[in-house]
């Protein structure tokens, strides 16, 4: 946990944490709706219950930093910049959407903003932001990063090297367990046998800490901590957040092998109510300014799918295009 006090982030900063989580929450159950109408290209994986790791993160970061998001984190795009209005040109393969209709979900990104886009091969992004952030600092630019992985995707070998890599070489960056308890239907049980991820930081010779992945206020405190402090003392963390996927693994997924017990505990601890409420009685986000919030992102949702709806799909005489480079 941060030594810093909730008071010393001004409360436009929180707004816009809560309104990247938010935004995020009514993106994500308007693609599932429109997943199950049929009106979708492609599956789709939600970061539903998740949205605190993506949004404090994201947003406690600085301009240049770099960012591997993963399945689940539709709130790094967003914290990023992303529009809603590219996100639903993704999902609905519009010939303007980031991947111009060639992907209808998650592998999608923006290099401007800082965000590669994942390849759906888990584990794999975590050495490219890593290289990538020692690129930038050879070159004397400034640049942390903060890459994303499930507790599943741990199991890789693509996650022994890139964190071994970073720590050799002292690479800022923040390895980021969002642990939901379950890699599709494997449970965490029959994933590893450490008692938390957490654990293996001590292998690589790394500092790792652990955090509420729900509590979106401390963990922004706790992030810009942590940045600010790898960005002077250049040197990889892993930091295991504790969470819960609310929903299947994708939209196909009923998810019944999740016990309901389980959901019914990080129901109630929801991302978005715990830091409305946190907010509110620290006098910084009026419970009002939320719900203006709330109604503006449902809106911006509104205008942003009738918006992608009404664009092209690819001609696909174009298909080839963007495939291989040009020599
Ligand atoms: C190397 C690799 N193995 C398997 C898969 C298929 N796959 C995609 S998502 C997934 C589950 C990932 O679980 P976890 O890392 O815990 O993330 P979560 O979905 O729970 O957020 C699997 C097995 C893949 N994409 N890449």
């Amino acid at each position: 946990m941060s030594e810093r006090k909730i008071e010393s982030v001004d409360d436009g900063r929180w707004k816009a944490v809560l309104r990247c989580m938010m935004l995020s929450r009514a993106i994500e159950e308007r693609l599932v709706r429109l997943y199950h109408q049929g009106r979708i290209f492609g599956g789709v994986y939600t970061g539903i219950g998740q949205e605190a790791i993506g949004a404090a993160t994201s947003l406690a970061a600085g301009p240049s930093d770099l960012f591997a998001p993963c399945i689940r984190n539709m709130t790094v795009h967003l914290g990023r910049g992303e529009t809603s209005l590219n996100v639903f040109r993704q999902y609905l393969g519009r010939a303007s959407g980031p991947t111009r209709g060639r992907d209808g979900n998650v592998h999608y990104g923006c290099t401007a903003n800082g965000v590669y886009a994942m390849i759906s091969h888990l584990g794999a992004m975590l050495s490219v932001v890593t290289g990538a952030v020692m690129a930038r600092r050879r070159q004397g630019r400034d640049a942390v990063g903060v890459a994303y992985i499930g507790d599943g995707a741990t199991s890789t070998g693509d996650f022994h090297e890139a964190v071994n890599f970073a720590a050799v070489f002292d690479v800022p960056v923040i390895f980021l367990i969002e642990n939901n308890k379950f890699a599709y239907s494997t449970p965490n049980a029959e994933q590893f046998r450490c008692k938390q991820l957490v654990d293996r930081a001590q292998g690589y010779g790394i500092e790792g800490l652990c955090a509420d992945g729900n509590d979106a206020v401390e963990l922004f405190l706790l992030a810009q901590d942590l940045m600010s402090d790898i960005r002077q003392k250049p040197r990889p963390i892993l930091l295991e957040c504790d969470t819960m996927r609310m929903r299947g693994h994708g939209e196909h997924d009923d998810f019944s092998y999740v016990p309901r017990e389980l959901l019914e505990k990080y129901a109630a601890r929801d991302p978005i109510a715990q830091a409305r409420s946190r907010l509110a009685e620290a006098g910084l986000v009026a419970k009002a300014a939320a719900d203006d919030i709330e109604l503006q992102v449902r809106s911006e949702v509104d205008q942003a799918y009738q918006q992608a709806l009404e664009e092209p799909v690819p001609d696909p005489a174009d298909l080839m295009e963007g495939v291989y480079a040009d020599r």
